[in-house]
């Protein structure tokens, strides 16, 4: 049988672990599309290299055209610019906009029936951009953040119980950012919830409150510590779990970027809420009973996606 195709937009720190990764998980074909001639290329035929020593039969493809996305089953959008330190991902907002406007044109072209996951920052208002722009049917495209900020809190939970992390869930909902609202009463250890676990003893409120802030700034201590650019390992990592829930239909619950008109009250805007994730892409939006202050919380996280998403459209008449 054919080996699905997984077209990789933007060739960088985060292209780069994603090809590696479908090679290592055989997940499918890859082709690696970035602006920067000899980029992609290189990476594919180093990556390839590997194959011989791993034992995966993975066709590896480095472009600079479009064309070679033809037809691809899985896009994942890497591409733009990184934070820098100091820089907000809001600050990325108007340079990624024109990629993202690139980037959609060639997915409408080429890739129109793929399922489409987007990575570049600012995450919530990229992806609600790049949807316009490709003109794609919204439940086949959708953002990584939530499954990279409740891998954060689940390790740090771990880390703070000394508990496996396999053991540990963990939800974060809203938008990626500042505003992001991890939700304690639906994480657990072993499916006791988190505050079950102060009423345990295991931790103090106030503890899990500085763990909590600590997965909000997760993206940034590391860009802080690395100096040089972003996150990469973990945010691959996640957006290769939501590929392949959508190409081995494992009907994942994963929070996600997904686009939300009506569900929790909010209208038009992509925010991350628990979905399915299966072969008809989002299958379903998971609409949790929120409490008034989880209910406000994730407001607030929405509003401000929606201020960005009004920049977007100030930018680019065409949003
Ligand atoms: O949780 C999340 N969603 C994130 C998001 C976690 C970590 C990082 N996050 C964002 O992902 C980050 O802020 C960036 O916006 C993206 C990609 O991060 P990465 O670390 O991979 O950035 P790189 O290494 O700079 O790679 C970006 C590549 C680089 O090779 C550019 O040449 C290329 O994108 N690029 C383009 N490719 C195609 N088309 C266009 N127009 C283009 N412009 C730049």
């Amino acid at each position: 049988m054919a080996h699905p195709k997984i077209a990789l937009i933007g060739g960088g720190q985060i292209g780069g672990t994603l090809a590696h990764m479908v090679g290592l998980k055989e997940l499918g074909d890859v082709v690696l599309f970035d602006i920067v001639g000899g980029l992609p290329q290189g990476k594919c035929l180093d990556i390839i290299q590997g194959g011989a020593i791993e034992g995966y039969n993975t066709q590896y493809k480095g472009t600079n055209s479009y064309a070679d996305i033809a037809g691809a089953d899985v896009v994942i959008v890497t591409a733009g610019v990184p934070r820098k330190p100091g820089m907000s991902r809001d600050d990325l907002l108007q340079i990624n906009l024109k990629v993202m406007s690139a980037v959609g044109e060639g997915i409408k072209n080429y890739a129109p029936d793929a399922f489409v996951i987007c990575i570049t920052n600012p995450l919530d208002a990229m992806v609600w951009a790049l949807r316009t722009f490709a003109d794609h049917p919204p439940h086949k495209i959708v953002g990584m953040a939530g499954v990279l900020d409740s891998a954060r809190f689940r390790h740090f939970l771990a880390t703070e119980f000394r508990v496996s992390v396999e053991d540990v869930s963990a939800f974060v909902l809203g938008g990626h950012g500042d505003t992001m609202v991890p939700m304690p009463r639906f994480s657990t250890v072993a499916g006791i919830p988190l505050p079950e676990l102060i009423k345990m003893g295991w931790i103090t409120e106030e503890r899990l409150g500085s763990i909590i802030q600590r997965t909000r700034d997760g993206g940034a201590e590391i860009v802080g510590l690395l100096k040089t650019g972003s996150a990469f390992y973990a945010p691959a990592s996640s957006a290769i779990e939501m590929a392949e829930a959508y190409l081995k239909d494992e009907k994942r619950v994963l929070p996600v970027a997904a686009y939300v008109n009506g569900p929790y009250g909010i209208k038009d805007l992509y925010v991350g809420v628990p979905v399915v994730i299966g072969e008809g892409g989002v299958e379903r939006i998971v609409e949790l009973n929120l409490l008034p202050e989880e209910k406000a919380a994730l407001e607030k996280s929405a509003d401000s996606v929606k201020t960005l998403i009004d920049a977007c459209k100030q930018l680019d008449p065409r949003l």
